[in-house]
């Protein structure tokens, strides 16, 4: 798929506030891990706001995606969501968090994938075992990516891929570089799947 124009529509905290009927791709994960810049990697366009300070994304900003697939075009939501996880930020926010994004991937009957977005450097940890959980528990699909690769060795990637696993099953975890835009095409070539099997009407 080749994605052609990306737009911001709003800043929401719920899914009956999105204006359009279309199937949506969350990205979802810890403060300060990437997910914005990722947005703007994937769409080329610098749509997404980023920040070095953690915390920047408060609400859940929707973006209009217009994509070319197979010579037809078609428009596609992605939602960036605020990280989780800041240790600077009161147990009262955090909840707060934590009501707002729960409330809106359970309530979205839209959704046809939660993107995952992980630092590469980092370890899996207690909240992201409670997330990994949680979206079992609902069944929610979900596909998770180690980012910042470009900061990482070869051998520590490969090492991280391989503990992740446990964690993630059958589930292949993706790779990307915001930076050097290493595993675009890959992204983009699962999005397109995805939204092929979603495209198939149910029989
Ligand atoms: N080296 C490197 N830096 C990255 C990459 N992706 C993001 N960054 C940097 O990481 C910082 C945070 O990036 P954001 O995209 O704002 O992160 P976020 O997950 O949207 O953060 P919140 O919205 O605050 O949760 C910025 O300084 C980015 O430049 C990457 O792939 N490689
Ligand atoms: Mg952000």
């Amino acid at each position: 798929m080749r994605i052609i124009d990306a737009k911001y529509v709003k800043s929401v905290s719920s899914p009956t506030e999105v204006p359009f009927e279309m199937p949506e791709i969350c990205y979802v994960g810890r403060s300060n891990v990437g997910k914005s810049s990722l947005i703007n990697t994937l769409t080329t366009q610098h749509v997404a706001r980023t920040s070095s300070r953690p915390g920047a994304t408060r609400m859940i900003n929707i973006y209009r995606i217009l994509y070319e697939q197979l010579g037809k075009r078609d428009h596609i939501v992605f939602s960036d969501f605020p990280g989780f996880g800041y240790a600077k930020v009161s147990r009262a926010m955090a909840l707060d968090w934590q009501k707002m994004v729960e409330g809106y991937l359970s309530a979205n009957k839209r959704i046809i994938d939660i993107v995952w977005v992980l630092d590469v450097r980092r370890e899996f940890d207690h909240l992201d075992e409670m997330l990994v959980e949680w979206l079992s528990s609902k069944e929610l699909p979900f596909t998770p990516i180690l980012t910042k690769v470009d900061k990482e060795t070869q051998g520590n990637i490969a090492r991280k891929v391989n503990s992740y696993s446990r964690f993630f099953g059958t589930r292949k975890a993706l790779l990307f570089s915001s930076r050097t835009g290493y595993g675009r095409e890959e992204l983009l070539a699962h999005i397109e799947q995805v939204l092929d099997g979603w495209l198939v009407p149910e029989l």
